[in-house]
C-alpha cells in the first residue's frame, strides 16, 4: 500500500533567518562579550545596569578586602569624540564582602559568568582572605581575576612588569588556591551541600598591563602556562598617560600629577599585540597551548573591533571605556555588529577565523 502525505495540511515551516546559523558563543556564554573591570561595575546599581546589556558575563570592580575611597577628583576624563579615556581612579571600590553579596543574593536570577576581580596588591595576606571566602563550597563565584596591573597607586608600580616578582607571587597565589580548594572539597563532602557532596572551584585568570617586546610575551607565557590559570586578559589601560588641556595649561584628571591609565580605540592597535603576542607566544610552547585563553581588552567599540580580536587570537573579549561613554546598551549593538560581519564574510561561528591572522605578503619588485 503506498502512503501518501497531504502537505497542505502541515503547518507551514518556520522561516530560518540567515542569523540564526551564526553562533557568536564563547567558552562562558552565549556572546563572546564582557564588561572590563572598572567599567560600570562598582555598585549593585551599575552591575544591574550592565546585564540589561545582556553580556556573556560580568565582572566586578576589582576589590580589596576593606573597602577603599580611590583618588581625589577628577580622577576620571573622557574625549569629547570618544576616541580615548584617561583615569587615576585609585581604585575604588565598596569591599569583597559587598561584591560577593551581590552574586549571593542574585545567584538565582543570573546565569551568566560571574567573576570577580581581586587587587593584588602586595602584602599577600589580604589577598589570601579575599580568596578563603569566595573558594567555598555554594559560592555563587565562576571565576577569579587577579588584578595584577592597576596603574594608578600612588608610590606603588605595576606588580606585573617586575617578573621575579610576578613568578613568587603567581606561585603564591596557585599554592593558597590549592590549599583553599582542597579544603572546600572536603568541606563540601562533610556537609553534602551539593547532591553528590563535590565542589566545582572558580575558574583562575590574570588581569595583565600592555607588554611591549615579543620576548615579554614568551617569557609571562611559559611562566604561566605550566600554572593553574585558565585564562589571561591582556591589557588593562596603558599607563602613565598624559593629557593636557592646552587652554588652561594643565591636566585633565589630578592625582599622581595627572599621569593616568589611557583607555578607549586609540589604544586598539596595542592590545590587539598584545593578544596576537600572547597567541603565538602560547603557540610556540607547543600543546597543551589552548588550555590558557585569552580575553582581549582595549579599544573595543564596535564589531569590527571584536572580529580583529578574535581573529588576532582572543577566546572572548572585553568591551571597558565604551561602557563609560555609552552605556550599556552598547553590548547589544556591538553584538549584533558582530554578527553582521560574520554574515557577510560567510563565517558561522567564531572559531572559524579565530587567530587565522595573515601577515601581508612581502612586496616584490
Ligand atoms: O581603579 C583604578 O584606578 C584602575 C584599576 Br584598579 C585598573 O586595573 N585599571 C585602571 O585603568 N584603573
Amino acid at each position: 500500500m503506498s502512503m501518501t502525505i497531504d502537505l497542505t495540511d502541515t503547518e507551514p515551516m518556520p522561516e530560518i533567518k540567515h542569523e540564526s546559523l551564526i553562533n557568536i558563543s564563547s567558552w562562558f556564554g552565549k556572546t563572546p562579550l564582557i564588561n572590563a573591570s572598572g567599567c560600570l561595575c562598582a555598585t549593585n546599581k551599575m552591575l544591574d545596569e550592565l546585564k540589561t546589556g545582556d553580556p556573556a558575563g560580568i565582572c566586578t570592580k576589582s576589590c580589596t578586602l576593606e573597602p577603599r575611597p580611590g583618588n581625589p577628583e577628577p580622577r576620571y576624563w573622557e574625549h569629547e569624540e570618544g576616541m580615548m579615556t584617561l583615569n587615576s581612579m585609585g581604585l575604588p571600590n565598596l569591599g569583597v564582602d559587598y561584591y560577593l553579596d551581590y552574586f549571593k543574593t542574585r545567584d538565582n536570577e543570573y546565569d551568566g559568568w560571574r567573576c570577580m576581580s581581586l587587587a593584588v596588591l602586595g602584602p599577600m595576606e589580604d589577598t589570601y582572605q579575599m580568596l578563603a571566602k569566595i573558594i567555598r563550597p555554594g559560592v555563587p563565584v565562576d571565576a577569579i581575576e587577579f588584578n595584577l596591573s592597576c596603574p594608578n597607586l600612588e608610590g606603588k608600580e605595576i606588580l606585573a612588569y617586575d617578573k621575579p616578582a610576578l613568578k613568587k607571587i603567581l606561585a603564591d597565589l596557585e599554592a593558597e588556591c590549592q590549599f583553599l580548594i582542597a579544603r572546600a572539597h572536603a568541606k563540601a563532602y562533610e556537609s553534602d551541600i551539593d547532591a553528590n557532596g563535590s565542589y566545582t572551584p572558580p575558574q583562575f585568570g590574570i588581569k595583565l598591563p600592555p607588554y611591549w617586546q615579543l620576548q615579554d610575551y614568551r617569557e609571562i607565557a611559559k611562566m604561566i602556562n605550566p600554572m593553574m590559570f585558565s585564562f589571561i586578559h591582556t591589557i588593562n589601560s596603558v599607563p602613565n598617560a598624559l593629557v593636557i588641556d592646552a587652554d588652561r595649561e594643565e591636566t585633565v584628571i589630578h592625582p599622581k600629577q595627572g599621569f593616568g591609565g589611557l583607555g578607549g580605540e586609540i589604544i586598539k592597535p596595542i592590545a590587539l599585540a598584545n593578544v596576537r603576542g600572547f597567541y603565538l607566544a602560547f603557540q610556540e610552547l607547543g600543546h597543551p597551548w589552548k588550555k590558557i585563553k585569552i580575553i582581549g581588552c582595549g579599544g573595543v567599540s564596535h564589531g569590527q573591533d571584536v572580529f580583529e580580536m578574535i581573529l588576532a587570537g582572543a577566546d572572548a573579549v572585553s568591551v571597558g571605556s565604551q561602557l563609560m561613554i555609552e552605556g550599556a546598551g552598547c553590548i547589544a549593538r556591538i553584538n549584533e555588529e558582530l554578527i553582521e560581519i560574520l554574515r557577510r564574510k560567510g563565517y558561522h561561528s567564531l572559531d572559524e577565523f579565530r587567530g587565522r591572522l595573515k601577515v601581508c605578503a612581502a612586496a616584490t619588485n
